[in-house]
């Protein structure tokens, strides 16, 4: 009964909205009625007592925006107010009612405001957020994955061992059921995740340099003769913002349809398939499930390249990430083949001499404080370039500094190229850590936060042995 009522009341209200609409066209020819004034909606009680009429009204362009002035709202108010007799009779004629419902008259203020935001959005050239579609479950992904016959595979930029290992096993099993399928890289792949390629990844220029390619000859296009125009299905493997593939952007937007595979908590699902698994301890989990469901045989190298995805993200299962599920499908990839030691040996044994020399260089710097509970150690310009390495190469630093026996925080603070400072923050069991990056200007989780400071190195040095003492 009730559901009946409410559906009536939703009915006449659509026809309510229908009736004054026409008139505003035909019969309502009130001077108050300036601008462009439309019915927006029309909100009918259950019982059918009253009806509250939505308007939207377009300013004659008096007003600063589109929007009408208070002026034009009120006179358009008044006149609606006059005909309510004329309409309240049209409506009960049209619709048979023996009680025609008494009409209120406002606007719609949802409407102008949502049109101003638009305005705003656009002024200011603000990226829109796309609306977010539902999750897909696996077999949805699968059947997407079934029905493509080209499918081009996006990993994230600063690649690491999930998105890459991700990207190539999927690409590994789509081509085993005939697939035309490839992952489309325009960076470097780090050294010791490259052994993991298989023969997937095809080599882009990004954006800019293809555009100035294709200005420069237009004939010779820059993209190896592979096809990337209207392929069936572009995938962004464990990532969820294109913001993250942004030499890559416009080819992922030439797929037909899209699919997000992911595990991260900030990805949203606004593609056509979305696998969004925050559970997930690797996106390599999800491609375990998806090659498992598509009946595919996981090969050696599927298996690999997923142990990959798992041990990076997982830092050899030691993070809280850790889950027994993941451990339970890396001993499947066990079963199929991967070799864990060889593997190890390739992700973990492969380091640079030079990023070994920086790391002594950094070392020989380090100071414990507060009575062993915090060591700070720090890296100089001249140091990086003493040893020949690379920025990225500090990576890990601050956690073989929290390694010592006894200590609670660990910093690493480093030069910038611009002589900035920047502070790598970690703790062990119990100081929050974000708390003291926040003091720099910084942030980030409990156990490890970062900051970038204005201030010169050994000034942010000193500063960070003085607030440990303090508080440790
Ligand atoms: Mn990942």
């Amino acid at each position: 009964m009730r559901n009946n009522r409410h559906y009536r009341g939703g009915r006449i209200g659509e026809e309510i909205k229908r009736i004054v609409s026409d008139m505003l066209l035909r019969e309502l020819k009130d001077p108050g009625f300036t601008g462009l004034v439309s019915v927006s909606y029309v909100k009918a009680s259950d019982d059918g007592a009253f009806a509250t009429v939505y308007i939207t009204m377009l300013g004659t362009g008096q007003g600063a925006s589109q929007d009408a002035t208070d002026d034009e709202k009120s006179a358009a108010l008044t006149a609606f107010d006059k005909a309510k007799g004329l309409i309240r009779r049209e409506i009960g004629r049209r619709l048979g009612l023996r009680h025609t419902p008494d009409l209120r008259f406002k606007f719609d203020e949802s409407e102008e405001y949502g049109r101003r935001i638009e305005k705003i959005i656009d002024e200011l050239g603000i990226e829109r957020t796309p609306m977010e579609k539902p999750m897909s479950t696996t077999l949805q992904i699968t059947d997407a994955l079934h029905a493509a016959e080209t499918i081009r595979i996006f990993p994230h930029e600063n690649m690491d061992g999930d998105t890459l290992g991700s990207s190539v096993a999927l690409c590994l099993a789509l081509r085993e059921t005939g697939k035309d399928c490839s992952v489309i890289v325009n960076e470097k792949i780090p050294d010791n995740i490259a052994f993991i390629e298989y023969g997937c990844v095809e080599r882009v220029d990004s954006n800019d340099m293809r555009q100035e390619a294709e200005l420069s000859d237009p004939e010779e296009s820059a993209y190896n003769g592979a096809t990337y125009e209207g392929y069936d299905l572009a995938v962004l493997m464990d990532v969820g913002e294109t913001a993250r593939i942004t030499g890559r952007k416009d080819l992922f937007s030439n797929g037909f349809r899209t699919m997000c595979i992911d595990h991260h908590v900030s990805s949203r699902p606004v593609y056509d398939y979305n696998l969004i698994d925050i559970s997930a301890s690797a996106t390599g989990e999800l491609i375990y499930g998806i090659i498992r469901a598509m009946g595919v045989r996981i090969s050696v190298q599927i298996s690999t390249a997923i142990y990959v995805g798992i041990i990076t993200d997982t830092g050899r299962f030691q993070y809280s990430n850790t889950t027994a599920r993941a451990l339970k499908i890396a001993a499947e990839l066990l079963e199929a083949g991967v070799q864990p030691n060889e593997v190890s040996t390739e992700v973990y044994q492969n380091v640079r001499i030079e990023k070994m020399l920086l790391e002594n260089a950094v070392m020989s710097t380090m100071e414990m404080v507060a009575n062993g509970k915090g060591v700070v150690a720090y890296m100089t310009r001249d140091m990086l370039e003493g040893a020949g390495s690379i920025e990225e190469e500090t990576e890990g630093i601050a956690e073989k500094l929290r390694g010592i026996r006894g200590v609670e925080v660990s910093v690493f603070a480093r030069e910038t190229e611009d002589g900035r400072t920047k502070g790598s923050l970690r703790s062990k069991h119990y100081y929050d850590i974000a708390q003291l990056a926040t003091r720099f200007g910084g942030g980030g989780h409990v156990r490890a936060a970062g900051f970038t400071s204005e201030k010169p190195l050994a000034e942010v040095v000193a500063e960070v042995k003085k607030a440990l003492e303090e508080t440790l």
